[in-house]
């Protein structure tokens, strides 16, 4: 069916109607993900240009080109669209739509409507929080920590939290589809251990969408609630509580972090797998620790309160538990380096992005049991060293996994090759870019420098600087990619069906693939990643 010399162009989910209503009103999969990809792409693109306007005025200690006031709603736009709009929904909503029908060798997720209709909230939610940020701004941060945002800020707070809201529904229905998706509509023979490890990853994911975003969006919801009706929740001067707003944000946000990180882990062990050419070791502790992840995440949101005068008790508890959260992404971790000991490594810019995710979210991961160490906390909470920790894995782990996943399946959803070098040259440019970035933070925290404010004592400038000539470096990369992709969609090289030499029923239908996915329903018959082992000792 792929072979080429026929002169009949074969159809596939691209070409087989080009209009833009059929793609409005597409019920494919594969289509809705590539409507993520578009949308989130331009919302990663606003909260970058936020990024880059906040460290041009960090170059200078004093506040010279943003007033104080304007400085808080830039990172606050920056923070509520790059979380809520872009990381969140990144891997699950693009790649997870893309791959997990084909992966499993289904023709399509369980709700093919429902899904269509996620992809409509989720845009009309960016939309209402672009419009927010723009006309009014928000200062409050993207915490919309109480009672500065329900009683005090004279900013757009509810319509943006409004948008949050409309699009927390979003992320519950592409869960609910997944979950659904991956329990019924497996291939015959694709059992739950046979299941490629992305799939798990996804898993874990939708529970946490399933079971945490309507915490979040109720908790929003009652923030709107208090600004529009002034019942007292979190006001105290109302009788409310503050601290009982932080207790149900992170409740959500701190499981949440693990909506951002989970599905990158998934991408992280396809790629170790296919450029090592080995099964993945300890294939079952891979996959339980995705599922330990998102129940053992939803049990230390209390590490974001250790300075808000919770009890001692809760704290040393909290701070007990997330020790313990560490343990299943240090599993993944010994088990990706043990795939890549012994194995027959490659180094094509996907597997690149993959080390470089490693090496990134060892750091970020390493440097979070210092916060979570109830003394470490006190002087460093709500200094640069938090910033530096969280963008280490949001920026270093989740970007650099979707970056690995993007090239490696590049090829299958557009049916083109980028150009080699190039994937290698931008891989190496993000990872200084982003080092330089972060790295100085790390320092600057520890000196004491507090987040969020557009000034600073002149001695910390050299870090300062240090860091914002990363982001440029960073930015440099991000368009090298953008550019290089975007030139591949028309003048890239046609792409064979498994240009890695890749597992996985995605692989075995054709590129790109056809509408219905498969031609005939596959049927399973191996292990994930059955890569020949017989290879030791070969170069
Ligand atoms: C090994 C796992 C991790 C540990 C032990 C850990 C620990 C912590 C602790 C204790 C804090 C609170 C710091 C403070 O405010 O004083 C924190 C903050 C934060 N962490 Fe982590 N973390 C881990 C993984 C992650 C992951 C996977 C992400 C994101 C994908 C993440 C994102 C964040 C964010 C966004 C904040 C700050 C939120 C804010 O105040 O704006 N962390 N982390
Ligand atoms: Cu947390």
């Amino acid at each position: 069916m792929t072979e080429p010399g026929g002169k009949t162009v074969q159809k596939n989910y691209l070409n087989a109607d080009y209009s833009i209503k059929s793609w409005l009103f597409t019920l494919d999969h594969k289509r809705i993900g590539i409507l993520y990809l578009l949308t989130i792409c331009v919302f990663f693109a606003i909260g970058g240009t936020m990024a880059a306007l906040i460290r041009l005025e960090l170059l200078t200690p004093k506040s010279d080109f943003f007033t104080s006031d304007t400085y808080n709603k830039l990172f606050t736009l920056h923070g509520v669209i790059l979380i809520f709009f872009f990381l969140i929904p990144s891997i699950p909503a693009f790649l997870g739509n893309f791959l997990i029908p084909l992966m499993i060798g289904a023709r399509d997720v369980a709700f093919p409507r429902l899904n269509l209709f996620s992809w409509y909230i989720f845009t009309l939610g960016g939309l209402i929080a672009f419009g927010a940020l723009v006309v009014g701004g928000v200062d409050t941060g993207w915490t919309f920590y109480t009672p500065y945002s329900s009683s005090f800020a004279q900013t757009a707070v509810t319509a943006t939290v409004a948008a949050a809201f409309i699009a927390g529904f979003s992320s519950i229905f592409t869960g609910l589809n997944f979950i659904v998706t991956i329990h019924k509509m497996r291939a015959p023979g694709m059992t739950w251990y046979r299941l490629p490890l992305f799939v798990w990853a996804h898993y874990a994911t939708s529970v946490i969408m399933v079971l945490g975003t309507p915490v979040v969006a109720i908790t929003l919801f009652l923030v709107g609630l208090e600004r529009v009706l002034g019942i007292g929740i979190f006001d105290p001067a109302k009788g409310g509580d503050p601290i009982l707003f932080q207790h149900l944000f992170w409740f959500y946000s701190h499981p949440a972090v693990y909506i951002m990180i989970l599905p990158a882990m998934g991408v992280i062990s396809e790629l170790i797998t296919c450029f090592s050419h080995r099964k993945i070791f300890g294939y079952e502790f891979v996959a339980y620790s995705s599922i330990a992840i998102a129940i053992i995440g939803f049990l230390v949101w209390g590490h974001h309160l250790f300075t808000s005068g919770q009890s001692r008790f809760a704290s040393i508890v909290f701070s007990f538990l997330t020790f313990l959260v560490a343990i299943p992404s240090a599993v993944k971790i010994f088990n990706w380096t043990a795939t890549l000991y012994k194995g027959r490594v490659r180094f094509e810019s996907p597997m690149l992005f993959a080390l470089g995710f490693i090496g990134l979210f060892t750091i970020g991961g390493l440097t979070g049991l210092y916060l979570a160490s109830l003394g470490m906390d006190i002087p460093l909470q709500d200094t640069y060293f938090v910033v530096a920790h969280f963008h280490y894995i949001m920026v270093g782990g989740a970007i650099m996994g979707f970056l690995g996943g993007l090239h490696f399946w590049w090829p299958k959803i557009t049916g083109r090759m980028y150009p080699e070098a190039f994937g290698k040259l931008s891989a190496l440019v993000v990872f200084i870019g982003f080092n330089l970035t972060f790295l100085p933070q790390f320092i600057l925290g520890y000196l004491g420098m507090p987040r969020r404010y557009a000034s600073y004592p002149e001695e910390w400038q050299v870090l300062h600087v240090l860091s914002s000539a990363g982001a440029s470096i960073l930015t440099v990369g991000y368009l090298i990619t953008a550019t290089y992709l975007i030139w591949s969609v028309f003048c890239g090289e046609k792409a064979p069906a498994n240009p890695w030499g890749a597992k996985g029923l995605e692989w075995q239908t054709a590129t790109p693939p056809i509408p219905d996915n498969f031609e005939h329903r596959p049927i399973v018959r191996e292990e994930a990643y059955a890569y020949e082992e017989n290879v030791k000792g070969a170069a």
